[in-house]
């Protein structure tokens, strides 16, 4: 089984924790993200030969290819790439939520993604058998709630292309994955409300959420399934959360 991954998002949250589960595994791993300070934070906590880094802002083509084209030969070909970078901007509805946040969303969550993918699909093909793309979703891809509507929408296309990308793939032995989780503790909410720290406390005190480690365990265990198993969808919530009802305005 080939074993060399590439992680986008890698300075945070889910990236991050995916970096550690990962090298304990064996693996080579690629970490990447915009915030040096962070990769070489990982560089020295981890001071292990399994992990390189490398800035990568997956908006701009021009550094995802320069990023690419930096790997030392001794650990390409990437043999699973991890589609993590990602972000959701702004709590408002549709009437008040800011232009600029909607298209940082689209830009990264999807136009993100499909770059990194589109720039490593060559690599992940000659892998053949073992490859494997794991693309980070969300419930909010089929859960819709206020607020959610340019971010639960990228999520959706996650979802969607995800299972398009499989079938494009099929006879290559690249398998392909959405990892989609519910509430998890991470700096997304930090993110989401523009930097508002006391407000993501709240949102998570007491809540119980899915913890960083919980999405790394499910990524390892999604990219170390036999070569013939192509999981096709990994959707984890934390066990306190659940679905609303739909909602009803008496007055409308
Ligand atoms: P974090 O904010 O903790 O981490 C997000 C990561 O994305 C950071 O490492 C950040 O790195 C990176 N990132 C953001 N923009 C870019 C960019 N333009 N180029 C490269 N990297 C970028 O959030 P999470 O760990 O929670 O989020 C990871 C993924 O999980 C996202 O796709 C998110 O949508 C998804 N998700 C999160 C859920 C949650 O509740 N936490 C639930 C469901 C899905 P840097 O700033 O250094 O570039
Ligand atoms: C994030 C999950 O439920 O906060 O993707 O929108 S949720």
């Amino acid at each position: 089984m080939p074993r060399t991954m590439l992680i986008t998002g890698a300075t945070s949250g889910f990236g991050r924790a995916t970096v550690y589960e990962m090298v304990n595994r064996g693996w080579t791993v690629v970490a990447t993200g915009r915030r040096i300070d962070r990769l070489e934070a990982l560089q020295q906590d981890l001071a292990s030969d399994l992990l390189h880094t490398v800035e990568m802002d997956v908006t701009d083509e021009a550094s995802v290819d320069a990023a690419i084209a930096s790997l030392p030969e001794s650990i390409t070909p990437i043999t699973s790439l991890v589609n993590n970078a990602g972000l959701a901007l702004g709590v408002l509805g549709a009437l008040e939520a800011d232009m600029d946040d909607w298209r940082t969303m689209v830009d990264t969550n999807i136009m993100g993604m499909l770059t990194v993918t589109a720039a490593l699909l060559p690599q992940l093909v000659e892998t053949g058998p073992g490859a494997s793309i794991i693309n980070l979703g969300s419930v909010s891809a089929t859960v819709a709630y206020t607020g959610a509507n340019v971010y639960g929408a990228t999520k959706a296309f996650v979802r969607q292309w995800s299972r398009n990308l499989r079938t494009d793939l099929v006879g290559t032995g690249v398998r392909v994955t959405d990892v989609s989780p519910g509430m998890g503790e991470t700096e997304f909410t930090v993110v989401r409300t523009h930097g508002d720290v006391e407000r993501s406390d709240n949102f998570y005190q007491g809540a119980k959420a899915l913890q960083p480690q919980d999405i790394a365990d499910c990524i390892g265990w999604v990219a170390e399934q036999p070569t013939h198993v192509n999981v096709n969808l990994v959707e984890v919530m934390p066990i306190s959360q659940v679905w609303q009802a739909a909602a009803v305005d008496r007055d409308a």
